[in-house]
């Protein structure tokens, strides 16, 4: 059987749960037609993250990688497209980390695509009723850092895997505690939508030609 590789991460920020962590943990098991579900959650600190991705790369073979962060303030499910080659953290990480206009691998290109097919997943999940897009940067924190290093990862060791990144709301409780207006998304809606989107980039070998792109 074919193992896909969820990843969500622990709390950061002060936030005492991480929405990531709790959706990917409920498809932990899970079957996909022939694919398998592991879900794992990865510390939120610089380097630490990515030797975590990089030994359940090695444990679980996965042909399909979707990672998962909070991005607090997003309204909507985020298929992030590209990941940079930057670190510049705006608060420490939780080993009291802050890097700062530091690449995250050096004489490593200045950025990589995702090899998702975001569009499908983000029509998709419309179609749901989820709302969703396509992102065009991922930040410079820790989610960026492991995309980033994911993606440079399946390059290098030449992985037949496929592997993006998505951005996930606040959950309702966490927007509680934001200033008014602050968006959130309820868990069961999270986790339908991560479902949703792996089921889409399974039947999707090529992404839809469809503009997700934007203005400004
Ligand atoms: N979100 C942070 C790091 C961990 C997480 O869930 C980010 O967007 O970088």
């Amino acid at each position: 059987m074919k193992t896909i590789l969820l990843t969500g991460f622990e709390p950061f920020g002060g936030e005492p749960l991480n929405p990531s962590w709790e959706a990917v943990r409920q498809l932990d098991g899970q079957r996909r037609g022939d694919h398998l579900i592991r879900a794992v959650q990865l510390s939120c600190a610089f380097g630490q993250a990515l030797t975590e991705l990089k030994t359940e790369l090695a444990r679980h073979q996965p042909v399909l990688v979707l990672a998962v962060g909070q991005a607090g303030g997003r309204s909507e499910l985020s298929l992030e497209r590209v990941a940079i080659n930057l670190d510049d953290a705006r608060i420490s990480d939780n080993a009291g980390a802050q890097p700062i206009d530091s690449s995250i691998v050096a004489e490593g290109p200045a950025a990589y695509f995702t090899t998702l097919p975001i569009k499908a997943m983000v029509a998709a999940l419309r179609e749901a009723g989820l709302p969703a897009a396509v992102s065009h940067s991922a930040g410079t924190y820790v989610c960026n850092h492991l995309f980033y290093g994911l993606m440079h990862e399946i390059v290098q060791g030449e992985l037949r895997c496929r592997g993006g990144f998505l951005h996930i709301p606040y959950l309702p409780e966490q927007a509680a505690r934001q200033p008014a207006g602050t968006p959130s998304m309820g868990l069961p809606q999270i986790v339908q939508g991560v479902g949703i989107a792996l089921d889409a980039a399974l039947h999707h070998e090529r992404d839809l030609v469809i503009s997700g792109g934007t203005t400004h």
